[in-house]
């Protein structure tokens, strides 16, 4: 079955919205098979957000990762890499469309604000999944 890793950003937190993020990801369907709230350094932003190093925008998209708890999912479902980003919303909350989530609750000035990531290609979901839940399934 196909996985994607999801994020809730510190905004979500900030905002207690959370719990409205996650019924959304479990009423579409999606099984959630691995969740955890970290504070993330910023050795592993640069390895998450690599592609976006050189941007003017880094340090602040950086700072707004470390402002507060995030918290890590494994998502399984048949087309989910897709299908999250569907549910998400394109990056800029003006794109987004209502329905989705960037598009009922983000209208930030700062662009680094919109709640939630998702893996954007099946590979770099497995890259994500393998940094974020090295440990796998955890039994204490
Ligand atoms: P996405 O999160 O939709 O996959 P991305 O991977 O291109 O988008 O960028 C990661 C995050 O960086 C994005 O969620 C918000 C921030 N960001 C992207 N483009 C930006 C821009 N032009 N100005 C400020 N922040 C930006
Ligand atoms: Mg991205």
């Amino acid at each position: 079955m196909e996985k994607t890793y999801i994020m809730l950003k510190p905004d979500a937190h900030k905002r207690e919205l959370m719990g409205e993020i996650i019924s959304r990801i479990e009423r579409k369907g999606y099984n959630i098979t691995n969740m955890k709230m970290m504070h993330l350094t910023a050795k592993t932003l640069k390895e998450h957000y690599a592609h976006l190093i050189d941007k003017p925008f880094y340090p602040e998209l950086e700072e707004f990762m470390m402002s507060g708890p995030v918290v890590g999912m494994v998502v399984e479902g048949e087309g989910v890499v897709l299908g999250m980003r569907n549910l998400m919303g394109p990056t800029k909350w003006w794109d987004a469309l209502a329905g989705t989530i960037r598009g009922d609750f983000s209208n930030a000035n700062d662009l680094s604000a919109n709640l939630i990531h998702g893996s954007d290609s099946v590979e770099k979901a497995n890259e994500e999944i393998a940094r974020f839940f090295p440990e796998g399934e955890v039994t204490i």
